[in-house]
């Protein structure tokens, strides 16, 4: 196992009060001795006023703090020291470079939380959720991130684990004497715990959609006829002036895409050029991003001016796979008396002018994208990643061949073998794989002869 010493910075460089440099790995210990003054591994979790002096040249570089974890009770279960000294561009550089010096070698990135997972203080997907968390832009991101960190999402996957490890228990008695008709376990039983382990782990990969979109943000494509008023409505969700608006039609030709938070949730939201056969190749150009944007994204916010409900457009709704959220525009130089709607769909009514029906989108949005996880409520775990998605759904095949291969008179040895493959597939996705559980579980909750 690696466990030379390491050492990096831990914030960003560039001017700051503060610098945060973590040391860890065998060594670590001595070469805080030789950096840092006065050095106290003996005193460990305590803040110590030190002066970082460079090792060879017996130079003070700067005052500082030193906190000293002795593994295994530390973020990466190794020795590992933690100094904060003034931030700003040169000073946390000269202090890594001291410690380089001293005998630690620069870290890799990610490295000190690989440690730690190599070392069984957090498991993988606690590492992704502390990646998700420093990435995380929205509020919605934030509280998924921490709640996985608070191991969530793995309590929810060693739950379901352990019920298939139950669930083959209750064949152990068939595994072991084929040749009886009945064992002491009815069918009816295995079939019941079947039933509840394969609900729970579709109800978790169903979140797989909105998870995923959670962590990279919806991708909205706002679309229309030009003039429509789409840059502008785009600068209003944004809340500041990205797109030009002027009214010369076709202005918009390339595609632009700008994060935002709506409601609290992530969004890409793509501005792009209207969509209409035009004879300029520069402006064809955009239009053909902007079909490429519309064949990749979660929902397109389709507007068109207020009561000027187009032929164009209705043939453009009824192509369109995604789902569409229709916007009424410029409502203000239209006396809201009748009911817009645009090709048949509920409409919303908006003025970037007035401001009216902007929070109306907004919520629209957030439900539309995210409206199954809002009502999941943020303690019911969920998945969001691709690799989480592949896992459960080879867990869920393998419960399905199992089912499958039992009614179809497998012997239960055989038929087993899926549900091997099913906790093989959690345990991928936990990163954390233990082959001789599966045994012990079958002959520690079993007693044959019963
Ligand atoms: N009165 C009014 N004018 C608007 C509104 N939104 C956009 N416009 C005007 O409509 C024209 C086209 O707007 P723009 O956002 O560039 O449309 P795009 O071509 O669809 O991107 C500009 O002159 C805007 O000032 C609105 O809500 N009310
Ligand atoms: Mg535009």
């Amino acid at each position: 196992m690696l466990s030379d010493a390491i050492v990096a910075l831990a914030t960003p460089p560039g001017r700051s009060a503060l610098a945060l440099i973590r040391l860890s790995g065998r060594g670590a210990f001595a070469i805080g001795a030789r950096v840092l003054h006065p050095f106290h591994p003996d005193r460990p979790r305590v803040a110590v006023r030190v002066a970082v002096r460079h090792p060879a040249t017996g130079e003070d570089l700067d005052l500082g703090i030193a906190i000293c974890y002795p593994g295994p009770a530390s973020y990466t279960g190794e020795d590992q020291i933690e100094i904060a000294t003034h931030g700003g561009l040169l000073v946390s550089g000269e202090v890594v470079a001291a410690c380089v010096v001293a005998g630690a070698r620069l870290a890799e990135p990610g490295e000190f939380t690989r440690r730690a997972l190599q070392n069984g203080k957090l498991d993988l997907v606690q590492a992704e959720a502390t990646a998700d968390l420093i990435d995380a832009g929205a509020p919605a991101q934030r509280r998924r991130a921490l709640q996985q960190l608070e191991r969530g999402l793995s309590r929810r996957l060693e739950a379901l684990r352990d019920e298939i490890l139950q669930l083959e228990a209750l064949i152990a008695y068939d595994i072991d004497f084929p040749e009886e008709d009945e064992g002491p376990v009815p069918p009816e039983q295995v079939e019941r715990a079947w039933h509840v382990v394969h609900d729970r782990l579709g109800r978790l990969l169903a979140t797989a959609p909105e998870g995923e979109r959670l962590h990279a943000g919806a991708l909205v494509v706002i679309a229309g006829p030009p003039n429509a008023g789409k840059s502008s409505l785009f600068n209003a969700l944004l809340g500041h002036e990205r797109a030009i608006v002027t009214e010369i039609p076709g202005t918009t030709r390339d595609a632009i895409e700008a994060p935002a938070v709506l409601e609290g949730f992530p969004f890409r939201l793509v501005d792009t050029a209207g969509l209409r056969d035009s004879p300029d190749r520069v402006e064809q150009l955009g239009i053909e991003v902007s079909r490429r944007y519309l064949a990749a994204a979660d929902l397109v916010l389709f507007c068109e001016e207020a009561g000027t409900a187009s032929a164009a457009a209705a043939a453009f709704l009824s192509e369109i796979q995604t789902p569409v959220i229709a916007v009424a525009t410029k409502a203000d130089i239209r006396p809201a008396t009748a009911r817009e709607s645009i090709g048949d769909r509920p409409t919303v009514q908006v003025s970037t002018v007035t401001g009216v029906g902007l929070d109306a989108v907004k919520r629209t949005l957030a439900e539309a994208a995210f409206g199954n996880l809002v009502r999941l409520g943020d303690v019911e775990p969920i998945v969001t990643r691709e690799r989480h998605r592949a896992a459960l759904t080879e867990a869920l095949r393998e419960l399905e061949q199992f089912q499958a291969a039992r009614a179809s008179g497998v012997d239960a040895a055989a038929t087993a073998t899926h549900l091997v493959a099913a906790v093989g597939a959690l345990d991928d996705l936990i990163g954390v794989v233990t082959p001789d559980d599966v045994l012990d579980r079958v002959f520690g909750s079993f007693c044959v002869g019963k």
